[in-house]
């Protein structure tokens, strides 16, 4: 099982020269062939058209069926020598007498005399991994194995508390006047190819044909709008305001949850690469062979079609991105991170503004992208990439909130 970054392969191209010619699909027409010039016709229109496309061809869907969902706070109190307001929820799930429990964690800023923006995002080891906290709850769920963070035998316990810290600046945070709300990615459905036994899917039964259109990142776009269900209930939080995040596997789900789920104000992909916001016909870095091949539960089977064969493609990633139209959307590259495709990931915001300007004719990029460290952020569009390697750091994080600062102004 490939968990983690498998390293690139001979036939990977890194030479912006070798980048084959392509034609992205048009984003202004609908299949039927009309051109697309107002924000009613996208709305009505091509933007429906496009989201079923991605549904049907990449991200697969979520199980129909009934199911109960309940949310209960477990722990509130003050947390981070007085900063914070800690709150763990329960998202308590069930149908046909089976249970299944996902956990929500929550900091508020205690200083906030009124409800707050709040960025939600998953996490890749447990919320105990994302601050040395020692009230987070651990997680019973299934782990990946890492040696560097001192899980083994899939399962998380005290040792691994704190370990992805780096990546969470919860205090920075709270200082700058935002919450974070935060879920384990695998409680929701875990990272390994499970014929989708586990996890949310564990709730559905299902034909090899219905699962077939089932995927994890579909899941975990969905853990992520069931996270703003309970924000959406939290008279401390500014609802209107909250900002889907994610870094890389789970930047592409943080994309899928903002095309899918309208209530997030602002949406941000954080070196999300292939099948995130990359441009998946540039073949640079990672492609479509790749990442189905080593991770053949993040898309749903239609997707493996594509491998080799990227122009097949009735859709191409500048078309995601232009789903979260007229609402913020950052995306952010690392220099050293070129299995994720920087010049792709920007080329596809770049010509994702063509929706924009449907809303607002005067937003504009340009049209090659900014140097390392140089964010352009030209409201409600922001890129930037930074020195370094494929992270989520606080370079990133602060930037962000300088966006979102101007955006929730
Ligand atoms: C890699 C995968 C990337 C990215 C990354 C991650 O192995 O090829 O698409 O998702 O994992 O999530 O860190």
């Amino acid at each position: 099982m490939a968990l983690f970054s498998p390293a690139a392969h001979a036939q990977t191209n890194y030479d912006e020269n070798k980048v084959p010619n392509y034609e992205l699909p048009e984003l202004l027409r609908s299949e039927a062939g009309k051109v697309v010039t107002t924000t009613t016709e996208w709305e009505k229109q091509r933007r429906p058209e496009l989201l079923e496309l991605f549904r049907e061809q990449v991200y697969g869907r979520f199980p129909q069926g009934e199911l109960n969902f309940q949310t209960e706070v477990v722990d509130e109190a003050a947390a981070l020598d007085g900063k914070a307001i800690r709150k763990q929820v329960k998202l308590h799930f069930s149908r046909k007498g089976q249970q299944h429990e996902v956990s929500l964690l929550v900091y508020l800023p205690a200083a906030a005399e009124k409800p707050v923006p709040v960025f939600v995002g998953l996490n890749f080891y447990g919320n105990h991994t994302i601050h040395a906290d020692p009230n987070i709850l651990i997680s019973e769920s299934w782990v990946p194995n890492n040696n560097r963070f001192c899980i083994s035998n899939n399962q998380a316990d005290e040792v691994s508390r704190g370990v992805r810290a780096w990546r969470w600046p919860v205090e920075r945070l709270l200082a700058r006047g935002y919450g974070l709300a935060t879920i384990y990615c695998g409680e929701i459905d875990p990272d390994f190819d499970d014929d989708f036994q586990n996890g949310i899917h564990g709730l559905f039964e299902a034909t090899k044909e219905e699962k077939a259109t089932w995927s994890t990142l579909s899941a975990w776009a969905w853990g992520l709008s069931r996270a703003m269900d309970y924000l959406q209930q939290d008279d401390q939080v500014e609802s209107e305001r909250v900002a889907v995040i994610g870094h890389s596997r789970l930047g592409k789900a943080a994309l899928w949850a903002g095309a899918t789920d309208e209530r997030f104000a602002m949406v941000i992909s954080n070196d999300s690469g292939c099948g995130g916001a990359a441009l998946s016909r540039r073949r640079f870095g990672e492609t479509l062979s790749d990442i189905n091949g080593n991770f053949p539960h993040w898309f749903c089977e239609n997707f493996k079609q594509y491998n080799g064969q990227e122009d097949k493609q009735p859709i191409d990633q500048h078309q995601l991105l232009a789903l979260m139209a007229p609402r913020a959307l950052y995306v952010a590259s690392a220099q050293q991170d070129e299995w994720a495709d920087p010049k792709g990931e920007y080329l596809s915001l770049y010509h994702a503004a063509a929706v924009y300007r449907l809303y607002d004719p005067d937003v504009e990029l340009p049209a090659t992208p900014p140097q390392v460290n140089t964010p352009v952020h030209q409201v409600p569009l922001a890129y930037h990439i930074r020195t370094g390697t494929h992270d989520i750091v606080r370079y990133d994080w602060e930037r962000y909130m300088d966006f979102a600062d101007r955006v929730f102004e």
